[in-house]
């Protein structure tokens, strides 16, 4: 098999880079800035520590007040929705908890596993 011709990796690695979102484009620098606050791309998986402060409707989801996720978030208040409902049906407000989740692409924590402490 001969090599591709050298002359077009050039324009190859352009359009790999631009695919990537690393060509920046002036028109779309407001949705650059909004994506820099998102620190990693794709899923992924953080432990942390939290106090259980209330649930959504049905246990669809648990409030936890998590200390600092560190390449994630500072500590705040947030939403965390169990894979089962058994994960999170022996949890009262005032527990407290470690837990790992996994933050996905559109925004959702889902628990992976959690433990009262
Ligand atoms: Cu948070």
């Amino acid at each position: 098999m001969p090599d591709r011709p050298r002359s077009r990796r050039p324009w190859t690695f352009v359009l790999v880079m631009a695919s990537l979102g690393a060509v920046s484009v002036p028109g779309i620098a407001a949705g650059h800035d909004a994506r820099a606050l998102v620190p990693t791309a794709g899923p992924a998986r953080y432990t942390t520590r939290g106090v259980v402060k209330s649930f959504g409707p049905e246990r669809k989801y648990v409030n936890i007040a998590h200390e600092d996720i560190d390449g994630y978030m500072m500590a705040m208040t947030m939403s965390f929705e169990p894979r089962s409902a058994s994960q999170i049906a022996d949890l009262a407000p005032g527990d407290k908890v470690r837990f790992t989740f996994t933050a996905t692409d559109d925004g959702r924590r889902r628990i992976d596993a959690i433990a009262k402490e």
